[in-house]
């Protein structure tokens, strides 16, 4: 993981233009629609974004039906956890789907793909990134999954920590006291916490649980201070929260046990960087395409797979992305000159 110590950005681990402390002069050199623009300083401003209805009742549907019938019958391609351990199982027969989460189900459902492909989603996603996502990691679960206030840098490891953004999609209407996805405002702007001295990540074998317990009372401490607090996220079916890497965020704690949370979490990167497990496990960096997103799994060997074709037949092409970077390139060409 490379440090980047460009004191143009909030972090000395660098991150994405939006990072950047001349944000401002770069939305005027990109050329944002005012709807970018809105969504652009919304981002910059809190850490996070909701895409209202992104995805359709339609494709949601079908990803839940995957999910129910797999966990019915049994399928032995879907691969879970259980919400307190990280052993990652094959679903070879029928299980109960509570307090498990099933991990990047886009490999055996092209139905999670479309849902990633969501066009207000891969917009936004290319945005920010300057390039189209790569999806990496991804979760899913039928009831909130009650994990403390964390952020994403210091478990979800890319060549460029700040590189990093992750998705919320809620796959039914989410009720209070069900673990809803709870999150603190403006926290992506705390300065870096370095774990081993200079790393974003943490590493359990060289670190030792202190640092982390540390980090997340820090965490806690900083939600207590701050003056939005900890909100909670109560989405309608389809709506899409994304989150900024740095975004101390968690599961709430389930006060009623009887309501399900369900719910799909996608990671990404921009195309082009590294997740953390194509140097560890260089037989799964595996790239496959879709469309504007490209995806790849630390779980599945993609590469005796074919790519996953489309089950949406129409999807509009993301005209947004390559004008507002041809607009860009034009711009610092001319002042460039
Ligand atoms: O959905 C949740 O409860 C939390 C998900 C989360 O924190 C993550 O995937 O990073």
């Amino acid at each position: 993981m490379s440090k980047n110590d460009d004191p143009a950005f909030h972090s000395r681990f660098g991150g994405l233009w939006v990072d950047r402390d001349d944000w401002r002069q770069q939305i005027t050199a990109r050329h944002l629609t005012s709807e970018q623009i809105n969504q652009i300083e919304f981002f910059v401003r809190n850490g996070f974004i909701i895409l209202h209805a992104a995805a359709t009742p339609e494709k949601v549907d079908a990803f839940r039906r995957k999910i129910e019938t797999s966990f019915r019958e049994g399928n032995k391609d879907v691969l879970y956890q259980r919400h307190d351990g990280y052993d990652t199982l094959p679903l070879s027969q029928p299980e109960d789907r509570l307090g498990v989460r099933v991990v990047d189900s886009f490999v055996p459902f092209s139905e999670a793909l479309d849902l990633f492909s969501s066009p207000s989603l891969i917009a936004f996603l290319q945005l920010i990134f300057d390039a189209d996502p790569l999806l990496f990691q991804s979760l899913s679960f039928d009831q909130g999954s009650q994990q403390g206030l964390h952020q994403d840098t210091a478990y979800v490891v890319v060549d460029q920590p700040l590189e990093l953004a992750a998705c919320w999609i809620a796959l039914e209407d989410i009720q209070p006291g069900s673990g809803e996805l709870m999150y603190v405002p403006g926290s992506h702007r705390l300065p870096d916490w370095n774990f081993g001295g200079d790393r974003k990540h943490w590493v359990a074998t060289e670190d030792g649980k202190e640092p982390h317990d540390d980090w997340a009372r820090h965490l806690t401490q900083h939600a207590k201070d701050s003056q939005y607090g900890v909100q909670y996220f109560l989405p309608k079916k389809g709506d899409i929260l994304v989150w900024h890497a740095d975004l101390a965020h968690g599961g709430a704690p389930v006060k009623n046990p009887d309501l399900t949370r369900q719910s799909l979490v996608g990671h990404f990167c921009p195309q082009g960087r590294s997740p953390h497990f194509f140097s560890t496990s260089p037989h799964l960096a595996t790239i496959r395409h879709r469309g504007s997103l490209a995806y790849c799994s630390q779980h599945y060997d993609l590469a005796g797979r074919p790519d996953q074709t489309r089950t949406d037949a129409k999807i509009p092409p993301q005209q947004n992305f390559m004008s507002s970077i041809e607009a860009f390139r034009q711009a610092t060409k001319k002042q460039a000159s």
